[in-house]
């Protein structure tokens, strides 16, 4: 192990950085070894504060220009361009670079999809056909005396739409509340199809082109609008009815689920594919072998990010833990291989795996890793692939160099809450429903709803503002949805299991009790926020809530985010009607017309409007006002009196 000398003093305190116990414990230990992570480097990297407040434009040689974000307007760029044009656009490309990670995903799902239903992919069947016949349903696909192969064809020739389609509106428009799509035509932001809208935002934000940030923020709404209700929609959908729809799962989550004496993979990324060949691959009798004439008791296959919350959530497989602990857990010495396909890969990887013996794969064409094997994935014969990372796992076991050190902790929660189970859950599994859900809120024992979602970043104290965040929103009786990294972040505090309910207030705790749920419902990866958006227009359609997802009680936030995609789902949450709230940084400067438009005039024009803070405690009180408004507006905001009946009253009922 190649070692540097240690940075020790002159780094931040461990207990500054992260909350999270477990990567605290490593990155003690990766600074005895003399290894750099991420939040070193964070340390060590001082953030460009014109970068930071999107007033650079390079978008052009007659630049770089640089704004002054504290006297915004006294400046433009060589062009002409104003401060408002150029975060604009900056604005725009993320939301666009955003969208197209998502889209591409889940265009690779609906490939799979189409491949599946050809016969030409064996591997995978579809094993949710009641769901494969509620999503056809859902954009209009008749169904009736139809085989499932039938439904399947119909579904995927209409599904493509939402990528190539280059006039009318994206399928998945049909779930939009009647009302809040009656917004969005008339301000010309239904999305066509995800390629055409990403293209045109890339147009649009060339130099000379489009240069008023009003219309801009139009394109930037119905980029992400093609991502949120598009491509990662069909990404989840597909997703569900290909691998199976998640129904809650008792799972342990942290780094204490790896195994000193077993061979311990872990799969880090986004897609699910990857990660379903593997459990056969490491189920293989002959793998399982191997592996104990290696001397190990068996294989130990467990996810870190989005990839492990794909699977945490289909089939309970341990989760080790979120972005910014995909370094840390190396450090351990237990990973014998790392394999990887898209998304949150930091490069840092490879040189971690580097320094502790581990192997790390990339195993997707769009992501190899300098110093990183490629064994590349392909689903007509995908246990190739995995077989071999399983082979080369066994045998960096059988040949452990360095010291195994694992913390020893785990934290046993409840995931896998889909749109569809909360409608069972809530009410009843013959006539599955989300009244009773309007109803609580309505009658004040819910107080609304959050999406709390999206990364860790090494700029800020991992874990902490998410876990502070929700434990203030649950206690203000504010049920919360949770999906990414955030999620992860809550199941090792502890709040996604049931026992978790007597942190929350008097009324959200009642109905837990009532119901056995946590009051943090685990959905599942970043791409799968779709299943909140499905989930606020079925509180709509059931009527007592407005008309609206703008009307509804509810809000979200990304408070630790750091990816452009994180952007993009901000912006699809604001376009769709809600109030988001971002944390870490905003990469806007104050005081300008377009800080205003994001702020406050998306909100008069019917949508929803973005907010920022740091503070956690803040953020929540910044939901709660506007929770507590919506419910005024509705007429709800006075809790209903709850009344004993007495036997005089139930014989005037009856
Ligand atoms: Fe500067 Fe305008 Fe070129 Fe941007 S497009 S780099 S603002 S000259
Ligand atoms: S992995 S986008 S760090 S949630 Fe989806 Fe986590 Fe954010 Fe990546």
């Amino acid at each position: 192990m190649e070692k540097k000398k240690s940075k020790e003093k002159t780094l931040p305190e461990i207990k500054e950085i992260t909350s999270c116990e477990t990567t605290g414990q490593m990155l003690k230990k990766a600074r005895q070894d003399g290894i750099e992570l991420c939040f070193d480097r964070a340390a060590a990297m001082k953030a460009c504060p014109i970068g930071a407040d999107s007033a650079c434009c390079k978008h052009c040689s007659m630049g770089p220009c640089r704004l002054n974000a504290k006297d915004p307007y006294s400046k433009v760029g060589v062009c002409g361009a104003t401060i408002d044009t150029i975060m604009a656009r900056n604005f725009g490309r993320m939301i666009a670079a955003g969208g197209a990670a998502h889209t591409d995903h889940g265009m690779a799902m609906l490939d799979l999809f189409r491949e599946v239903v050809n016969g030409n992919i064996k591997d995978y069947t579809i094993k949710d056909p009641i769901k494969l016949i509620e999503v056809a349903q859902s954009i209009g696909i008749e169904t009736e005396e139809k085989s499932n192969e039938e439904v399947a064809k119909a579904l995927y020739q209409e599904l493509e739409r939402t990528y190539t389609q280059v006039e009318g509106e994206i399928p998945f428009a049909q779930r939009v509340p009647p009302k809040t799509l009656e917004t969005w035509r008339k301000l010309g932001i239904v999305p066509r199809g995800a390629m055409r809208e990403i293209m045109e935002m890339m147009h649009r934000t060339h130099m000379g082109v489009d240069q008023h940030y009003e219309n801009i923020t139009k394109q930037c709404s119905r980029t992400a609008l093609s991502d949120g209700w598009g491509g990662s929609m069909v990404a989840t959908e597909i997703s569900d009815i290909l691998f199976g729809t998640p129904v809650p799962v008792a799972a342990e989550v942290n780094m204490g689920v790896l195994k000193e004496n077993q061979v311990n993979i872990i799969i880090h990324g986004h897609e699910p594919n990857l990660f379903e060949s593997m459990v056969a691959s490491v189920n293989s009798p002959a793998l399982i072998q191997a592996a104990k004439e290696a001397g190990a008791e068996g294989i130990n296959l467990v996810g870190m990010c989005c990839s492990g919350l794909e699977m945490l959530s289909r089939h309970g497989i341990p989760h080790a833990g979120n972005f910014t602990s995909t370094e840390a857990i190396m450090v351990t010495g237990a990973v014998d291989a790392m394999a990887v396909d898209v998304q949150c890969i930091q490069q840092a990887l490879a040189r971690v795996a580097e320094c502790y013996g581990t192997y790390l794969f990339t195993t997707n064409p769009r992501c190899h890793i300098e110093g990183a094997d490629h064994v590349e994935f392909h689903e007509h014969n995908p246990n190739e692939c995995t077989d071999e990372i399983v082979i080369k796992a066994i045998s960096r076991f059988k040949s452990r160099k360095h010291p195994v050190q694992i913390p020893d902790i785990r934290n046993t929660g409840v995931h896998g809450f889909s749109y569809e189970y909360i409608n069972y859950m809530l009410g009843g599994s013959f006539r599955g429903s989300y009244t009773p859900l309007n109803d609580n809120i309505i009658n004040g024992r819910i107080r609304g709803v959050a999406g709390v979602v999206g990364c860790t970043n090494p700029r800020v104290k991992q874990d902490w503002v998410h876990v502070e965040l929700v434990r203030e929103l649950i206690k203000n009786d504010v049920l919360v949805l949770q999906t990414g990294c955030s999620q992860i972040a809550l199941a090792k505090a502890g709040l996604c299991s049931p026992e978790a309910a007597y942190l929350a207030g008097p009324g959200l705790s009642e109905v837990c009790e009532a119901v056995g749920m946590p009051p943090v419902l685990g959905m599942g990866a970043c791409v799968d926020n779709s299943r909140i958006l499905i989930a606020a227009s079925e509180m709509v359609k059931v009527g007592g809530l407005g008309e609206t997802i703008a009307e509804l009680p509810v809000a979200g936030a990304a408070p630790e985010y750091m990816s452009e995609k994180a952007i993009c789902i901000g912006q699809y949450f604001v376009a769709s009607g809600v109030y988001t709230i971002f944390g870490v940084t905003f990469p806007i400067v104050e005081n300008t017309h377009f800080h205003k438009l994001l702020f406050e005039g998306l909100e008069k024009q019917g949508l929803g409007k973005w907010g920022f803070t740091k503070d956690p405690h803040e953020m929540a009180q910044k939901m709660i006002a506007h929770i507590d408004g919506k419910r005024k507006a509705l007429g709800i905001d006075k809790a209903r009196e709850r009344k004993l009946v007495d036997m005089a009253e139930r014989r005037d009922l009856a």
